[in-house]
């Protein structure tokens, strides 16, 4: 029986897990930095315990403060959010051994699906579709150009190691290649102290859609639809939204089988998610697993009327999934944007400071996750993000609609927000046609002028 959890976490994730246990009657204690002593977390929690100074090396990535914390309080398991040590198998495995439960799968099975080359090779042996590309990890420039060669050129040279965007190279031809692939390798042993890198065929224009999936310790795995994240920024996603405006019904229950597939052959246990690229064909490929619970899982949650952080914790807690594959029925639509205090007229650099009036929107299907208040004083050290606004309804557009009305309501004064440009995004013909693809931003932001774009949405004076 999980009585207690240490929250590994901080900002909106912290303050959406302490929700959720207070609604399955499970003591919190909150792990806070210095910087984070205001934070809305800290005081919700039931109990709070700081473990270091504000630079995340020192406090939030410090497995030994974080399993101290556990030890004196007491906890009988630890939820990691995302981000931070949420997928460091090193971690995982001090937990194990210190017979603490971490919220999540197992570290071999972190350990498995962090290495992004055995990920493919996990999902192409169980028959999920990958992109054509080479056996696992290439070692040197004479054999990965021979595979390059083959696979066809424009090809991307990917980080073992990497994931999320980090750590790839695109060549487009046999003399670029010779470069990128120094490069690569390079930049993957200075970023993850591992220059193992593997080829895939560049998959042109794709879009980004995710399966969320559950998987409970007595081997029922069930997925609860997809996330469309294509609107994404620098690999940075900015709007994510379930359904997919792009898939068919006929894709979606291929690309869920296939995902459930991926999920049962490493035996996964607890939230993941099954990261595939879509072609403008239709043509879907398995690319890599994120084995944590994801920023944008509320969209999910609010189309299947479920709460995954207390079904992670359930399953922790050695329950069967009581959620069937047939009790997962989509008829609802929702999108979030993600709330960044970073100033989009200033190539979107992160700009803290203190929140002066804070009014969030209301209504008929609107929910906002945030840890900001009026008064709170955004620290530099972290992630610039400070909520996600989330909208939902009966359909797209009218999801759309009560998107674009919540963003216009929405008021976070004395900073920069990302606010105005996702309410231009909100109508833009091309979004709302359900045309975006990864290259969406990129050609949304060529095709506009910031500032007016900036000053016309702006919700201030
Ligand atoms: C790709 C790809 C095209 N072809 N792999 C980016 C992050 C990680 N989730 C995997 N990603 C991609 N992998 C192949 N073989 C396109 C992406 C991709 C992307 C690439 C460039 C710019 C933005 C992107 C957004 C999502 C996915």
């Amino acid at each position: 029986m999980i009585n207690k959890i240490l929250i590994a976490n901080r900002g909106e994730i912290a303050l959406r897990v302490v929700r959720a246990c207070r609604e399955l009657g499970i003591k919190t204690l909150a792990v806070y930095s210095e910087a984070d002593e205001q934070s809305l977390h800290v005081q919700l929690a039931d109990e709070a315990i700081c473990i270091g100074p504000p630079q995340p090396g020192e406090s939030y990535l410090k497995p030994d403060r974080i399993i101290s914390a556990a030890e004196i309080s007491d906890v009988d398991a630890i939820h990691p959010g995302y981000g931070f040590l949420s997928e460091k198998a090193d971690f995982v495995e001090q937990c194990e051994s210190c017979n603490i439960n971490f919220i999540g799968p197992s570290s071999s099975v972190i350990r498995r699906m962090g290495d992004k080359a055995l990920a493919i090779e996990t999902a192409r042996e169980a028959g999920v579709p990958v992109v054509p590309g080479s056996d696992g990890v290439v070692d040197t420039v004479e054999e990965a150009t021979k595979i390059a060669e083959q696979i066809g050129y424009p090809v991307l040279i990917k980080a073992v190691s990497g994931g999320g965007g980090k750590g790839m190279r695109v060549a487009h031809n046999g003399v670029a290649f010779q470069k990128e692939f120094g490069v690569a390798k390079a930049e993957a042993e200075k970023a993850f102290n591992d220059g193992s890198v593997y080829l895939e065929k560049f998959i042109n224009n794709p879009r980004h859609i995710e399966f969320q999936i559950l998987a409970d310790s007595q081997g029922t795995v069930i997925h609860l639809g997809e996330r469309d994240c294509s609107v994404q920024r620098r690999h940075q996603k900015l709007i994510e939204e379930a359904p997919s405006p792009f898939l068919t019904e006929e894709l979606r229950q291929k690309m869920g089988k296939a995902a459930i597939r991926a999920a049962e052959a490493v035996s996964y246990e607890n939230a993941g998610t099954i990261e595939f690229l879509v072609d403008e064909g239709g043509n879907f490929y398995f690319i890599e697993m994120n084995t944590r619970i994801q920023v944008e899982h509320p969209v999910t949650e609010e189309v299947t009327d479920t709460d995954l952080i207390k079904e992670q914790i359930r399953i922790t807690d050695g329950q069967p999934l009581r959620l069937r594959q047939e009790d997962i029925v989509i008829n609802r639509h929702a999108i979030e944007c993600r709330i960044n205090a970073e100033d989009p007229l200033r190539n979107f650099a992160p700009c803290p400071g203190t929140i002066d009036l804070y009014y969030p929107p209301g209504g008929h299907g609107i929910r906002v996750d945030s840890h900001a208040y009026g008064g709170y004083q955004i620290p530099p050290y972290y992630d610039s993000m400070i909520g996600k606004l989330i909208t939902y309804g009966r359909s797209r557009e009218i999801a759309m609609d009560r998107m674009y009305r919540a963003l216009g309501e929405f008021i976070i004064s004395g900073i920069k927000t990302t606010i105005p440009f996702s309410k231009a995004i909100m109508q833009d013909p091309v979004f709302r046609s359900g045309k975006a693809t990864t290259k969406f931003v990129e050609e949304f932001v060529k095709r506009s002028n910031m500032d007016t774009l900036i000053q016309s949405n702006h919700n201030l004076e």
